[in-house]
């Protein structure tokens, strides 16, 4: 069986189904036998993460040092799956260079800013509207898409399980 380590770099907007389709992937790789690990920005944040905030200063420290952890996860030989917003190509940029071009997958959950605020999952774009919380990305913080991601994920349309083959596929394809 072939160990190489890549990382599967997810990047869309807060509640665009990012986390869901990262466990997943997870999930099917380990019942193939595959050893990965999942770094998920909501949990990064409350340990390694836990100093950083939503500037974009912080967001990029953020992305850098989740970047740093992939690649020596990659060295031991793991598949990563990341679940970032990562919200500037500028950043994911940085991350491709810290993970090496060739074991970075940039896939991008285009999942459109109305679904995501109508989902609000945890009422955070409700507060963001509200003017409760600032630096919210899609609605007053930026958010640039990627322009030649190697997957694009809408999960309108896409289910989930299929989402998942595709996401394995690039994977198998490295
Ligand atoms: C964006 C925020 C914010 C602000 C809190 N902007 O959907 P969630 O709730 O569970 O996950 C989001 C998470 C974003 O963290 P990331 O580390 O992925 O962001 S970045 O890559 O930009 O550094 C969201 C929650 O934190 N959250 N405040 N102001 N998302």
């Amino acid at each position: 069986l072939q160990q190489v380590g890549v990382t599967i770099w997810l990047t869309g907007l807060s509640a665009s189904g990012k986390s869901t389709l990262a466990f997943a992937l997870e999930r099917r790789l380990l019942s193939a036998g595959r050893a990965c690990f999942t770094l998920d920005g909501d949990n990064v944040r409350h340990g390694l993460n836990r100093n950083l905030g939503f500037s974009i200063q912080d967001r990029s420290e953020n992305i850098r040092r989740v970047a740093e952890v992939a690649r020596l996860m990659n060295e031991a030989g793991l598949i990563v799956v990341v679940a970032l917003i990562s919200p500037l190509r500028a950043d994911r940029l940085m991350a491709k260079e810290i993970i090496g071009a060739e074991f970075f997958k940039e896939v991008y959950v285009s999942t459109p800013l109305e679904a995501c605020e109508a989902r609000d999952p945890k009422g955070l774009y409700g507060k963001a509207r509200a003017g409760e919380l600032a630096e919210f990305t899609g609605i007053s913080s930026p958010y640039e898409s990627p322009s030649s991601p190697d997957l694009i994920i809408n999960t309108l349309d896409a289910h989930i399980d299929d989402a998942v083959e595709r996401l394995y596929g690039l994977i198998k394809s490295s």
